[in-house]
């Protein structure tokens, strides 16, 4: 079992440390490319980069959030250089590695963002992304994240949970399931020419699951608004499942009744199911779940069930044994 509530003092040295220290060689050259575009020195070329610059982010006096003390780690924070670095973001390419997702992610603009809230809800509407971070209550946590690939990471998201979200969108009593829908913009997310994934990326989580507390909507990470890679500027974060289900770059979120089908189900049903919970003792079809690779330290560790969040979500899964609760 994860060891959660640990008091601060026992908290891994990473987990203090300041977020200059975070601030990678590449990072600080591309604020100092923003500063020469914001005074004027530089050409057009670099007016595309800076709209996918978390640092122009309208929101960026709400960071750094306050660090929520119930949700701690066993084990470091992953440094922000290797989790911006090694993302999942297949509109911005397969190839996650070498800043190549990073870098093209970064052609996105942040701004003009909506998200439409539509289905059985109260009164269907698009809003602002501004207006919906600002209704909300930031705070930090410090989550575990288990891709179904078998590797791991530990880092500090700032956010809201979902159930605030839920509660402030107003879904009508037949809601059962909510959907999570990513943007579709091939001018700026080459991967998604690629005609074999049925765009846009949608996933979702049952009403039960999406209003328990561990469910959350992330606006930022390390302390400062998210980088385009991570999912900026609206990403789920549903750490005791398989990483595919925290769609990231969300523009719609719908309340239905029918159980919605994800992209990697549609893609490939056989191995990746709607309730993807982490288990590591039902192996993938072509490898085993029982341990990880930490991204930040290369350690292997034994993965544990519901990625350790056991005891905040076990309780969601009583008298569904009939269901594939773990693919
Ligand atoms: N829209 C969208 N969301 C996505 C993905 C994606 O390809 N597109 N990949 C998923 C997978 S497989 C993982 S492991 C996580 C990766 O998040 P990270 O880059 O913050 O590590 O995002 C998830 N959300
Ligand atoms: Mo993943």
């Amino acid at each position: 079992m994860l060891i959660r509530r640990r008091p601060s003092w026992a908290l891994p040295e990473s987990a203090a440390t300041p977020e200059s220290v975070y601030l990678s060689r590449r990072h600080l050259l591309g604020a100092g490319i923003g500063l020469l575009a914001a005074a004027g020195l530089s050409d057009g070329a670099e007016a595309a980069p800076a709209a996918g610059d978390p640092a122009t982010d309208p929101t960026r006096d709400l960071y750094p959030a306050k660090r929520n003390p119930s949700y701690t780690l066993d084990h470091p924070i992953t440094p922000e250089e290797v989790s911006g670095n090694y993302n999942n973001f297949y509109e911005f390419g397969s190839d996650r590695r070498n800043y190549q997702v990073a870098d093209i992610a970064e052609r996105m603009p942040r701004r003009p963002w909506t998200v439409k809230i539509d289905g059985l809800v109260e009164k269907p509407r698009e809003v602002g992304i501004d207006d919906i971070i600002r209704a909300m209550a930031l705070e930090e946590r410090l989550y575990r994240h288990r891709c179904v690939e078998a590797w791991s990471m530990a880092v500090p998201w700032t956010g809201f949970p979902l159930k605030d979200f839920v509660a402030w969108a107003q879904p009508l009593s037949g809601a059962k399931y909510v959907r999570f829908e990513t943007f579709v913009n091939p001018s700026v997310a080459p991967g998604q020419n690629r005609f074999i994934y049925p765009w846009p990326y949608i996933d979702g989580l049952t009403m039960a699951e999406a209003t328990n507390e561990l469910a959350f909507l992330v606006t930022g990470v390390y302390g400062k608004p998210a980088p385009n890679q991570y999912g900026a500027p609206l990403r789920l974060a549903v750490p005791w499942k398989y990483g595919f289900k925290s769609v990231k770059s969300i523009v719609r979120v719908s309340f239905v009744e029918e159980r919605p089908v994800g992209l990697w189900e549609q893609v490939q049903g056989r191995e990746y199911g709607f309730w993807a919970n982490v288990n590591p003792a039902v192996s993938h079809p072509r490898w085993s779940q029982a341990s990880e690779r930490d991204i930040g330290t290369g350690e292997r560790r034994p993965t544990l069930i519901y990625n350790g969040y056991g005891e905040q979500v076990a309780g969601l899964y009583a008298g569904l044994s009939g269901e594939k609760l773990f693919m």
